[in-house]
């Protein structure tokens, strides 16, 4: 069925989406997840949790905390949508029985999808598998803290951390200094995977490593870009932001190959109003080659030059490099432009014409854009536009990272990254009295790599799923094997527990979440802004849980004794909290917090003067090149040449109720996918290969295969397809953005064909 969803002047159109495809984002089944959960026999536990002072669990948006559960650090309430509900409904999921590990092989474990292995309850006790042992049992602390003296104990190099951005700031602290004192930069993070390109981006061109609008800023924008974000899917409550951004009459202009029905209308449950009719988002949608938008923006650049409307006094005085970017867009010719994005010129001109007509604008984006070989590139043309337009150093406008997990951006600040921040290895040396290892450290792509060669003994893991979250799942269980120790902490089982396992020994400790430690803790939302999460209980009665603080603090003390600090002191957290008002730039204000309980934003992070934080104290601009997009034939593929199929680009994300590697129900309701082994894919392209909607068909990467797919039709832009992880991780090994590692899993090419 085609859609026309014109009815408002300035909605996109919708042209492929599907028979089940609804006419909007939200609406009423939130309500309805909303009753179905909140009333249930579990609604008491969800409510408290809900009302507990801490921060929302699932993305960093951020919400709740010392306000109360539903308030934003505007102070403005309701501000919790459904995926918050759903992420606090897995961790309030009974504990796994004691016998279960007993009954169940790890061959039966094996066979879990993922949202099986969530189902199957929280871990309460600790559990270790040891090598040629099928089965997990349950072991003792005293054994855990014997079999971590050994495996801290090996060569600094040869240990190493991943880390997902869940815990808190205390926890994260802790780890990286554990890490290093030991002599260890090993501190992969997710982030490694998913925002790594913006904090390098942001840094070469505006030393700062965040986003510089701050909620409040955005508020006042009267135009926001967005470019390869769901926000209707993973960041709920922006899209009230777009909402009233669009109420008072500003633009959305969205950039996204796919056409997702949330960013041309959304119903709100925040608004009454929004809620039965549906608000309209976009006021441009365009539809670019996935992996392409360098020239995209590019465009729009040009389209400004041509108008005369680049603003040349703001780049003299604030800026360097300028001349030169300004004269490589003149020497790049329309059509090299146009071919290269596939948007015509006339559409990119409308959207560079809104940008301009704008005052304020913001440029706020996500995974499209740095899931990509050239993810920096993409960060700097959105960068140049912004500075082209005069739209960073004031309020209401500037550059917007969407980032990721709760806590993932509180987990860089705290120096759990790679590239560690020049003033956090000062005051750390300072602290240990002497200078911190200069090897290199791994991040997540190199920990797998270097895994895979022989070179990790011994992985300490504070949450995620290194194993479902990484491209090639095969290398990647493999390269985990060849680790002699691996230690997870974890809330929930995951596909990693049962896949990612070590060689020798594979440690499960169970911990508390955020609403249940008993300290409180902080974390920092992606708008910069910290919370206070107070201490809680679980409903686990039996349970032997331990804090990451307690944990972590003394895992270090038996590594590291007294030095540099007081370990056991630490894990009352108010002491966590005031090394790291001595440690982290901007986080001064957090030594105070124990006692004022006032959240605050980071002090130098959101930039409402245009001076920057660079060597010269000036912005560094840089030329893009156009990235090369080719793609590869059907008889790359390793088929017969008579093979009937056609080669298309996927991007692999997310679908509607997933978290990450965690996978909460099998449908993808708003794009009209009815379960997880399905391809979205344009009808012109299944027609082209002579299939037809809802054949099974075989979908082929470079290193595996998934066969039995389901076509379905979508909304997204010829020669380009949706699948999700971390089903899809099996069949590609990605390409990799160089400068930080992250995996271009937005442009897999695959063969879909017969089979
Ligand atoms: N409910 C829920 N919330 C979440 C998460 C979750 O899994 N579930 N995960 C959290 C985490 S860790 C993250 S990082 C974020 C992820 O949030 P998002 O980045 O919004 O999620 P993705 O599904 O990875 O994909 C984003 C969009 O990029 C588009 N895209 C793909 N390729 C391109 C391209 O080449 N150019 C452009 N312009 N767009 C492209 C896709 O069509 C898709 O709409 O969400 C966080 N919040
Ligand atoms: N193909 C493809 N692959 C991708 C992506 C993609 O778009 N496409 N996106 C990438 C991105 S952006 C990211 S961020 C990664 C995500 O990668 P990860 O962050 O590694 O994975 P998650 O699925 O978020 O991890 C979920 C697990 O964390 C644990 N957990 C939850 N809460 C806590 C807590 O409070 N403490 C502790 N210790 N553990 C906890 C639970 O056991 C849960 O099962 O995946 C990446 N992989
Ligand atoms: S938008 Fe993000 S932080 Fe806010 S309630 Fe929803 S999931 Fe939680
Ligand atoms: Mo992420």
């Amino acid at each position: 069925m085609n859609k026309d969803n014109s009815n408002s002047q300035s909605t996109p159109i919708f042209n492929n989406a599907n028979e089940n495809t609804p006419d909007m984002g939200g609406g009423l089944p939130i309500i309805g997840y909303w009753a179905e959960h909140t009333l249930s026999p579990e609604g008491v536990k969800l409510w408290k949790t809900l009302l507990h002072k801490s921060a929302c669990l699932a993305c960093a948006w951020g919400t709740g905390g010392q306000k109360g559960g539903f308030t934003n650090e505007e102070g403005e309430k309701l501000q919790r949508c459904m995926k918050s509900v759903e992420s606090i409904a897995a961790e309030i999921q009974p504990a796994i029985p004691k016998q279960f590990f007993e009954q169940r092989s790890i061959e039966e474990l094996q066979q879990l999808t993922s949202k099986e292995a969530d189902r199957l309850g929280r871990w309460s006790f600790p559990v270790i598998l040891r090598s040629g042992s099928s089965h997990y049992e349950r072991i003792s602390w005293n054994e855990i803290y014997s079999i971590c003296d050994k495996a801290f104990a090996q060569t600094p190099e040869r240990i190493a951390s991943y880390s997902s951005g869940r815990s808190s700031n205390e926890a994260a602290f802790l780890l990286q200094l554990m890490m290093r004192t030991l002599g260890s930069n090993n501190l992969a993070d997710c982030s490694d995977l998913c925002h790594a390109p913006s904090s390098f981006g942001l840094k070469q061109t505006l030393g700062t490593t965040t986003s510089v609008v701050s909620l409040e800023s955005l508020k006042q924008a009267d135009c926001i870009v967005l470019a390869g974000s769901n926000a209707a899917y993973n960041h709920p409550r922006l899209m009230n932001e777009l909402i009233k951004l669009r109420e008072r009459g500003g633009k959305v202009i969205v950039i996204n190959p796919m056409k997702e029905v949330g960013l041309v209308k959304f119903a709100s449950p925040a608004f009454i109003k929004s809620l039965f009719t549906g608000s309209d988002i976009a006021c441009a949608y365009l539809q670019p080659i996935p992996g392409s938008d360098v020239a995209l923006f590019m465009g729009i650049q040009k389209a400004l030059l041509a108008k005369g409307k680049i603003k040349q006094d703001f780049l003299q005085a604030y800026t360097e490099n300028w001349q030169a970017v300004i004269s490589h867009i003149e020497n790049t010719a329309w059509e090299t432009i146009t071919t290269a994005c596939g948007v015509s010129q006339t559409e990119i001109e409308t959207a560079a014409n809104i940008i301009s007509n704008s005052q304020k604008v913001v440029f706020a984006w996500a995974m499209g854009i740095t899931q990509q070989k050239n993810g920096v590139d993409n960060i700097y043309s959105i960068v140049n536009t912004a500075l082209m337009t005069g739209n960073i150093g004031k309020e209401g406008a500037g550059v917007m990272p969407i980032r990721g997990h709760s806590n993932v951006q509180g987990f860089g600040s705290m120096g759990v990254t790679v590239r560690l921040k020049k003033e956090i290895q000062q005051a750390l040396e300072k602290l240990l009295g002497r200078s911190l290892s200069k090897v290199k450290g791994y991040d997540t792509h190199a920990l797998i790599e270097a895994a895979d060669e022989g070179k990790v003994d011994t992985l300490i893991c504070v949450g995620g799923n290194l194993y479902a979250a990484n491209p090639d799942s095969t290398k990647v269980r493999r390269a985990l094997n060849k680790i002699e120790t691996i230690i997870y902490l974890a809330t929930k089982p995951n596909l990693g527990h049962f896949h990612g396992l070590a060689g020798k020994n594979t440690i499960i400790i169970p911990v508390f979440n955020r609403f249940e430690n008993p300290h409180k803790t902080t974390v920092e939302s992606g708008n910069n802004f910290v919370r206070l999460n107070d201490e809680g209980e679980t409903h686990l009665k039996k349970a032997d849980l331990i804090s990451e603080v307690d944990f972590l603090a003394e895992l270090a003390h038996r590594i590291h004794g007294e030095y540099p600090v007081n370990w056991r002191k630490l894990q009352d957290t108010k002491y966590v909290r005031q090394l790291i008002a001595q440690t982290i730039p901007g986080y001064e204000k957090i030594g105070e917090i124990d006692d004022t309980e006032s959240e605050f934003t980071i002090s130098g992070r959101i930039l409402k003067n245009p001076k920057f934080s660079t060597p010269s104290g000036k912005a560094q601009m840089f030329i893009t090149p156009l990235p090369e997009l080719k793609l590869p034939q059907i008889k790359d593929f390793d088929v017969a040449d008579s093979t009937q199929g056609i080669v298309i680009v996927l991007m692999t994300g997310r679908s509607y109720a997933q978290h990450n590697t965690v996978v909460y129900q099998t449908e993808d309701k708003y794009r009209g996918i009815p379960h997880r082994n399905c391809i979205l894919m344009n009808p012109k392209d299944v027609e082209k290969a002579g299939f037809e909607q809802h054949q099974r068909v075989a979908v082929r990467g470079n290193v595996g295969e998934l066969e039995n797919v389901e076509i379905i039709f979508g909304d997204v832009r010829e020669g380009a397809g949706v699948m999700f992880y971390p089903e899809v991780n099996v069949i590609f090994k990605a390409e990799v953005e160089e400068r930080c590692g992250t995996p271009a899993f937005k442009r897999v090419p695959v063969l879909v064909y017969g089979g």
